[in-house]
């Protein structure tokens, strides 16, 4: 009985490429540190919450160098939040990177995220089971979760696990909540002078993580790679039946550089971008009218088809919504504890809730179909946000672009059909095998994550840079978390947390799109990429995604 794939066994075997300075192994490393740093904002209040750890210097590593400590060191290794693909790469690249400099080196996964930690629950990582996961997509060699650590209890049971194990650095390999535990970690390990690490690893393939030292975060080329496969083979059904608009709800849980790398992959009919429909102030019945147009005007050319992307944070994004919501993220956190609310029927909390906001947002819940009702008040995540992949955003604008189309219709604007399907993608695309991009950007941060832990840092995130050229040419180094950091409001109260990046309205990205909206939606301009591809020309095996190359050169390779 087969137990692994073909596919998976000849990419077990793959060797991933290091960045340039770490190419030379562990022991051959210069160290040099820029100057001091601050907070994207907030400076004051981050300061005050990161005493210990706020302001360092961005490092970067050189080979030709033994600057290193050759300290042996058990290292903790913890994966949080949402898979993306890549994962086992990273604790690959660390883990080798460990035995090289010695052997007696131990490398401890916590289980099943940061909670792992605190509970106590580990596996020490050993060749033949790293051997068995290298260049595979997932987070399963060790699991992964979304607890949140913040607590002085947390803390301190962490580092009591951590003191039994002989454990002097920790590595967490997270999105943006993830890392600001990792800087609080860091925070209190350094505060109470433990003499341990932390040390982060820039996770999600929403792509939101990064900023003019983290180009890219881990998971998001081979996720746009899956996602832009699966649109391309439904473009080629749409224009084969030529029956059905396919509206495809994309993952990416606010910004929308999913949505848009998968757009400029696949180039479809219709692409919805979060960040300007807020911009614009679009209001839900614009962005259903500007659908509606589009959908008329293909019918008067025969084609009753098309293809919609929408991103799965919309629905924040849509200034009326994004108040609502924000109003229910605070209702909903002082109803935690109220037994009165819930125990209450649906219906009886609907009122409830519809009692307490204002006028407008009252108004605005009242109109949404009762599905929608119930999943915006659905539980927030440990870290406050709003479940996007749990509301059908997709389902509604369908809803609201047939009635639309039917008052049409009546008025005589519209005389084609509206035959729908419904998609939402999202997990397929987030335990992907990675490329091989994110199979050697993965095992150089894991690498450089113990990099920076034997040079002596801490409150770091692994950087590695210049990643539009090949992976000698890569720069490694490190990004103080707190440089990232700003305060934002979460379960109704400021707290500390690493920025997200959005898509920049006047960026090249956005422009490309910006482009050829118009003749994207009424010409079918479809794009078919294909399946992710390992073994051939580097030309098609080892390109990176069309955000990198135009964010980071302005220019497409091979066009
Ligand atoms: P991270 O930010 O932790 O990487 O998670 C990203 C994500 O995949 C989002 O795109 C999505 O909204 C969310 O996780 C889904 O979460 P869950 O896995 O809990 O359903």
């Amino acid at each position: 009985m087969r137990t692994i794939s073909p596919l998976q066994k000849e990419r077990l075997k793959y060797q991933p490429k290091l960045a340039g300075a770490l190419s030379n192994g562990i022991n051959n490393i210069k160290l040099s540190l820029g100057e001091a740093t601050k907070s994207v904002s907030d400076t004051e209040e981050i300061k005050n919450l990161f005493s210990e750890v706020y302001g360092k210097p961005i490092a970067k590593f050189t080979s030709n160098g033994d600057e290193l400590s050759n300290q042996k060191r058990n290292i903790g290794v913890i994966l949080s939040g949402g898979q993306a693909p890549g994962g086992h790469n990273v604790i690959a690249g660390l883990y080798d990177a460990m035995k090289t400099q010695n052997k007696e080196n131990k490398l401890y996964g916590f289980l099943g995220g940061p909670s792992g930690i605190v509970e106590g629950k580990y596996m020490e990582l050993t060749d033949e089971i790293m051997d068995a996961y290298r260049n595979t997509g997932g987070f399963d060699i060790i699991g992964s979760g979304r607890t949140k650590l913040e607590t002085e209890e947390q803390f301190k049971k962490a580092l009591e696990v951590c003191k039994s194990l002989n454990i002097t650095a920790i590595v967490i390999i997270g999105g943006d909540d993830s890392n600001t535990n990792a800087c609080l970690l860091a925070q209190w390990m350094s505060k109470n002078n433990t003499g341990i690490s932390v040390i982060g690893c820039p996770k999600t393939i929403d792509g939101d993580l990064k900023n003019d030292q983290i180009e890219i975060s881990f998971g998001f080329d081979t996720a746009t790679k899956t996602y832009a496969e699966l649109i391309g083979n439904i473009q080629r059904d749409a224009n084969s039946a030529k029956k059905y608009w396919h509206f495809i709800k994309l993952m990416g849980r606010s910004a929308s550089h999913v949505c848009l790398e998968a757009a400029l992959q696949t180039q479809p009919n219709i692409t919805l971008i979060g960040e300007e429909v807020e911009k614009k102030a679009q209001s839900l019945e614009s962005i259903v009218n500007y659908i509606a147009d589009i959908v008329a005007r293909r019918a008067k050319n025969g084609k009753n088809f098309g293809i919609a992307l929408i991103p799965e944070g919309l629905i924040e994004f849509i200034p009326e919504m994004k108040v609502m919501i924000g109003a229910l993220n605070d209702l909903l956190a002082s109803l935690e504890s109220n037994s009165n609310y819930q125990n209450s029927s649906q219906e009886e909390k609907y009122s409830m809730i519809t009692s307490k906001l204002d006028s407008a947002s009252a108004k605005l819940f009242n109109s949404l179909p009762s599905q929608i009702k119930a999943q915006l008040l659905m539980d927030r995540d440990p870290h406050g946000n709003v479940q996007v992949s749990k509301i059908e955003t997709e389902k509604l604008l369908i809803e609201m672009v047939r009635e639309k189309l039917n008052k049409m219709k009546k008025e005589g604007n519209f005389d084609g059909k509206f035959s729908d399907q419904a998609h939402f993608f999202g997990y397929e695309g987030r335990c992907a095998m990675p490329s091989n991009f994110d199979s050697d950007y993965c095992y150089s941060l894991g690498y450089n994550a113990f990099a920076l832990i034997q040079a002596g840092l801490t409150g770091y995130l692994s950087s590695i840079k210049n990643t539009t050229k090949p992976a000698s040419e890569w720069v490694a180094g490190g990004v103080p978390l707190t440089m990232m950091m700003n305060m934002e409001r979460r379960h109704g109260a400021m707290k500390p947390v690493i920025k997200k990046a959005l898509v920049e309205l006047d960026g090249p990205v956005f422009r490309a799109l910006e482009k050829n909206r118009e003749k994207w939606a009424m010409e079918d301009c479809y794009i078919f990429p294909g399946a992710i591809q390992y073994f051939g020309p580097s030309d098609v095996c080892d390109l990176t995604t069309i955000t990198l190359q135009l964010e980071q050169e302005n220019k497409l390779v091979g066009v």
